[in-house]
């Protein structure tokens, strides 16, 4: 097997005096340099297969929101969960080992993490819609072919249908069995659910669905063949940019980061006051907005499908005489707008933590609740039920019509919401379920609380690594002397708040400043980011 190994590594070189790093998602580059990584890659999921006894490890090669000559690789643990955080390190490992090493870097990580030779790996991995996917998956395949790894090709398919498949897979045939295995198990459990949860209830008029043009255009279409039709228990959708065969459309003038960053709606979008979302290339965020005839462009971001999320789940946990027994909480990070963190705290009386930015943070501190609610404010995020939570939903015995009817929508939900990884497609019918649910336009939605002004500025430092932070991201302890100045250029506005931490994607530090007015807010922000460069 070692031969094998070293003769499929040198038909994928490592590009000389590249360092590379698995970050928040995974690897992410330019597609022309990613060829060695993906081959690496494919030998750590044989490896971490192989460590957890021969489990499925999904593989994703998608570089998300990222401009089209982008692309990137990630891996998805047995439940489909982010991977671990110290493989993390064992990738960027052999991924920087010396073409001529990768045997021996290979071989060392299998005796220092104890494992087993002789069980069979096994590995699931799909792709998004980038032209350079399919090179990539030759690499990949040349890696579990030399290791001897069991594989499905899944070929095109959303980041979360990926997470969807890799659990299917490990759950198969167990009473955690998390559904059928198949593209189409995922639309049939999404719709069914959505039917169960909808119960007949009337949507307020379409939503106009953005794609980005990428691979949640066809998924999102296919989708619609096994959803509800019509306006009662169903929901009317209108798909714009989902071409998928212009390589150089992807993400770019639409697409949910596009949305959130310029604050304004793709200039494709023709829409008038009627809710409209964005999801991003490979469909794991989704952010909702509008036309507000007095206000303009109104963006409803994941803070506020966190909001609206907890709200909804909150009020029938308690119709359902369940509210003493669960524990709701809600995951934000310091990215999350003040006024959405007070709302949730003071108006919904539920519990908010903290985490540093990425989904992995996030969804672990979720599951520390028995209904954890996540959400990044850019619009990544789900919800996860405890074991405790999805029991009581099942046995609890209703005391009245209202008390079942909580409880059936309860029990439906957990199967909309897709509980391994935030989900474009499930957080939008997640959505239009709840809208439907409380008969609200996105105006009503908009309304439920006021957005502190804020103000996101990217700066170029000579070395990022240098800041270093604490409290989820939210005080920086190096640069010395740094928090200090920004403490005390804080103090100065009402409702001020402003943070800086070093980007995980970018050689960048991202400067985030919120206060009373607009004026106020860029006046923090750039005073922050001069502190900071
Ligand atoms: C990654 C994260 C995303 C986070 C972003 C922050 C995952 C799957 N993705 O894209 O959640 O918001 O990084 O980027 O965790 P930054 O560190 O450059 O600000
Ligand atoms: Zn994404």
């Amino acid at each position: 097997m070692d031969a094998n190994i070293a003769a499929a590594a040198s038909k994928h070189p490592k590009p000389i005096d590249r360092v590379f790093q698995y970050g928040t998602a995974g690897f992410r580059m330019k597609a022309n340099l990613l060829d060695s990584v993906v081959f690496r890659v494919g030998l750590v999921a044989a490896l971490r297969s192989r460590k957890l006894g021969g489990q499925t490890i999904g593989v994703m090669i998608t570089a998300s929101h990222n401009p089209p000559e982008d692309n990137g690789i990630k891996l998805v643990d047995p439940m489909g969960e982010m991977l671990e955080n110290s493989w993390e390190a064992y990738s960027t490992e052999l991924a920087n080992a010396k073409d001529e090493d990768v045997v021996t870097v290979y071989r060392s990580l299998e005796e220092r993490l104890k494992i087993n030779k002789d069980e069979q790996a096994r590995v699931i991995f799909a792709r998004d819609t980038r032209p350079s996917g399919p090179k990539l998956v030759t690499a990949l395949v040349h890696a579990l072919e030399a290791t001897g790894t069991e594989y499905t090709d899944y070929k095109l398919l959303t980041t979360p249908q990926l997470h969807y498949l890799t659990r299917c897979t490990n759950t198969e045939g167990t009473p955690q069995s998390y559904g059928e295995v198949s593209e189409k198990g995922y639309y049939e459990k999404l719709a069914q659910a959505f039917a169960r949860a909808m119960k007949g209830k009337k949507t307020v008029g379409p939503v106009t669905i953005d794609c980005a043009n990428g691979v949640g255009g066809p998924k999102l279409a296919e989708l619609l063949k096994f959803l509800p039709k019509g306006s009662t228990g169903g929901v009317e959708i209108k798909i714009i940019n989902d071409d998928v065969l212009k390589a150089e459309v992807l993400n770019h003038d639409c697409g949910a980061d596009f949305v959130k960053t310029k604050q304004r709606a793709p200039p494709s979008s023709k829409a008038g006051n009627e809710r409209c979302c964005s999801l991003d290339g490979d469909a794991d965020r989704l952010i909702y907005y509008f036309n507000d005839p007095d206000h303009g462009f109104r963006l409803l971001d994941g803070d506020r499908i966190a909001t609206l999320a907890a709200s909804f789940i909150g009020d029938l946990a308690r119709e359902a005489g369940l509210s003493q027994d669960l524990k709701i909480g809600v995951v934000q990070t310091a990215y999350a707008n003040g006024a959405s963190t007070k709302y949730i705290e003071k108006t919904l009386g539920l519990p908010v933590v903290c985490t540093p930015t990425g989904v992995k943070w996030l969804h672990h501190a979720a599951t520390k609740f028995d209904v954890g609610v996540y959400f990044e404010a850019n619009g990544h995020g789900t919800v996860v039920f405890s074991q405790q939570a999805l029991k009581a939903f099942q046995t609890k015995v209703p005391e009245s019509p209202a008390q079942a009817n909580a409880l059936e929508t309860l029990r439906a939900l957990t199967e909309l919401i897709n509980q391994t990884v935030g989900d474009a497609l499930s957080d939008m019918l997640l959505v239009e379920t709840i809208l439907s649910h409380k008969a609200w336009t996105p105006k009503e939605w908009d309304l439920t609380y006021t957005d502190l002004p804020n103000r996101l500025v990217r700066v170029e430092v000579g070395d990022r690594n240098l800041f270093k932070t604490t409290d989820a991201e939210r005080k920086l302890v190096e640069p010395q002397g740094v928090q200090a100045q920004i403490d005390a250029l804080v103090a100065k506005y009402k409702d001020g708040r402003s943070f800086a931490r070093a980007s995980g994607t970018e050689d960048a530090v991202r400067v985030y400043a919120e206060a009373a007015t607009r004026s106020e807010a860029d006046d923090l922000a750039s005073k922050v980011a001069a502190v900071v460069k």
